[in-house]
């Protein structure tokens, strides 16, 4: 029934602006509706047998074309000023490369080590508890807390949509193109999304899970990070694949 809860300022102005929209469109519609109703009423054919001839009175046409200005000049300032806080990407604390495939997501931290890894959604037999069905990844892309992150957001196949509601996030994933957003965390917690574009049959299996967490616990995590999910690009693919292992990615 209403918006996730916000984790990030971004968010935070976004759910300002639906309220505060909200409150513009319910005062014309009921404005509308009283005036119809006057209508229906008051100059229906029984109540009002012999109609006005009146065409013109130019007050009223000067208000109906003022007011509708300065009610159109209230919505687009704030929107305008929230799409650049989206689109004006401020000074990147780090950077993380989210790149939609069929149908997993596949992150990379080029400035934490460039390691690279994928991210598929949990299968419901597979669910601890307290796990939400559909949103669950194995690997969760890990953010610090507070910190401005750039996201690079691209797609291998086809057009998905990294979208993550809480963080106030929804960019497309389109091949051949590097699309950026960005987002800081404000909250420490794990936010879910899922791709937003339908991009095949398993289009609503392959969730975005950010995993929010303190500094010194990101530190560690790309620690860990960097020795798990090492490729080493010195050894051609098909070496592996001779010997019978899986080939790094
Ligand atoms: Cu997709």
């Amino acid at each position: 029934m209403d918006l996730q809860d916000s984790a990030s300022p971004v968010m935070a102005d976004v759910a300002i602006f639906h309220y505060y929209l909200l409150w513009v469109i319910a005062a014309i519609s009921l404005f509308v509706l009283v005036l119809l109703g006057i209508i229906v009423v008051r100059f229906n054919a029984r109540t009002n047998p012999t109609p006005s001839r009146t065409t013109h009175n130019t007050p009223i046409e000067i208000a109906w074309t003022i007011i509708p200005v300065v009610i159109l000049a209230a919505i687009a300032v704030p929107s305008f000023r929230l799409l650049f806080t989206e689109l004006d990407v401020p000074t990147p604390d780090l950077t993380i490369k989210a790149t939609g495939k069929q149908w997993f997501w596949s992150y990379s931290y080029p400035d934490n080590g460039n390691f690279e890894f994928d991210s598929l959604m949990v299968a419901e037999k597979d669910l601890k508890p307290g796990q939400p069905r559909l949103l669950t990844a194995d690997n969760e892309m890990v953010v610090p807390i507070n910190k401005v992150v750039h996201v690079l957001v691209t797609g291998a196949d086809v057009i998905h949509s990294f979208a993550v509601p809480s963080l106030g996030v929804r960019i497309d994933a389109v091949p051949g193109r590097m699309n950026e957003t960005w987002f800081k965390a404000t909250v420490e917690g794990t936010f879910y999304g899922q791709c937003s574009e339908l991009c095949g049959k398993d289009h609503s299996f392959m969730p975005i899970a950010v995993r929010v967490v303190k500094d010194s616990d990101f530190t560690a995590w790309v620690n860990d990070a960097k020795k798990k999910y090492a490729t080493d690009e010195s050894v051609p693919p098909n070496t592996f694949a001779a010997a019978g292992t899986p080939s790094p990615r």
